[in-house]
């Protein structure tokens, strides 16, 4: 048992996009914020963090820049009480090594992909000795159901949402005030085939579409029955604020895909495409745990390549989705989050 504040260290390399930093970020800034943990975010690629969180030096968090060359030798005293991998990304050897040189092993963790596939429950928690040195590492898997780390989520959610006022946030970006006959859709997805023919759907849809689109370089245009909206790439804790604003958000990878969830919108998934369709598995997954799983199958696939997205058959339920999606929001939040797992698994072994 130790008294002074848990110091963790956070490695995280960037493979592409922004989820790497992003769930990296809100992981250390929760452990921080709400457990009082001394947290330092190593990151070979400090560039995404800077747009999701541009006033990162501001705190919590100590970010430091994970170098190509790590310096060695690296001292005991100088490693977390809790490491924590994300993604496999392999810890630097001397770092390893100094974990092995303190007296008391550190907790070791390696934060895994989400997913919703049903081996993940039997995998969490599982440990993994290190070969050579007295070290063992533990896989840290995120997930939905009990017997998972659950998902990330701020305490602090449910208030700044209650604080939410959408009418300055529409005020701020130039869009007109919500209107009971218009849709308001948020869209952030990779490169999608399928955009071009829902983009038509939409301009020739009977009520009026507002496309929000973050982070897009086009220009504001209006075609038909659609009005597409150029909006900045919000700061991480503002992305929340459009999903909140909106009937209905276009997200992607996982943490995206998750605050999706926490607004209990309705929404699409882009799933990040894998080789060998890997990710084909995992969307199903998720399908059949959710309880609109069968109402939103066809049009999801086709959002992810498999078939032809039919705008009209989708938008005809999206009145029916607005209960399921709520409650599945209740269900997943009345667990506990991943931060309070995270740090219950690593006091139980410190
Ligand atoms: O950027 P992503 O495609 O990240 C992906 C996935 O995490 C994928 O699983 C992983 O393998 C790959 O990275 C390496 O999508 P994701 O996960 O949704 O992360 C986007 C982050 O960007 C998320 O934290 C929300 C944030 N964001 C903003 O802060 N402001 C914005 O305006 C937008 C659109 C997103």
């Amino acid at each position: 048992m130790i008294n002074k504040p848990i110091h963790c260290d956070i490695f995280c390399a960037v493979v592409d996009n922004f989820g790497d930093a992003g769930v990296c970020w809100r992981l250390a800034r929760q452990l921080a914020d709400e457990h009082g943990w001394r947290v330092r975010l190593w990151i070979d690629d400090v560039a995404p963090l800077r747009q999701l969180v541009p006033d990162h030096a501001a705190g919590p968090v100590e970010v430091r820049v994970w170098p190509a060359t790590w310096p060695t030798p690296w001292l005991a005293v100088d490693c977390g009480d809790v490491v924590v991998e994300a993604f496999a990304c392999a810890v630097p050897s001397a770092y390893v090594e100094a974990m092995a040189s303190r007296t008391r092993p550190p907790v070791w963790l390696n934060l895994e992909y989400l997913s919703a596939e049903s081996w993940v429950a039997g995998c969490h928690g599982l440990s993994s000795p290190n070969p050579s040195l007295p070290l063992v590492k533990h896989f840290f898997f995120p997930g939905f159901v009990p017997g998972t780390g659950g998902l990330l989520r701020e305490r602090n959610y449910d208030e700044r949402r209650k604080a939410f006022d959408e009418a300055a946030f529409r005020d701020e970006f130039g869009l007109p005030q919500e209107s009971t006959h218009e849709l308001t859709i948020s869209l952030f997805s990779y490169p999608n085939p399928a955009l071009p023919e829902l983009m038509r759907a939409w301009a020739a849809s009977s009520q009026p579409i507002r496309l929000l689109r973050p982070g897009s370089r086009e220009a504001t245009q209006t075609i038909g029955n659609l009005s597409v909206h150029a909006l900045p790439f919000l700061p991480q804790f503002r992305y929340d604020e459009l999903l909140w604003a909106c009937d209905l958000n276009f997200v992607r990878g996982e943490d995206s895909f998750v605050r999706a969830q926490w607004a209990a919108k309705p929404f699409v998934w882009h799933i990040y495409p894998q080789a060998g369709d890997a990710h084909r598995k995992k969307l199903d997954a998720f399908l059949v745990i959710h309880p609109a799983g069968t109402q939103l199958r066809t049009f999801w696939q086709a959002w992810n390549g498999q078939g032809t997205a039919d705008w009209a058959g989708f938008a005809a339920r999206l009145p029916d989705l607005k209960a399921p999606m709520q409650a599945w929001t209740k269900t997943l939040a009345a667990c506990p989050d991943l931060a309070t797992r995270l740090v219950q698994f690593c006091i139980e072994r410190l």
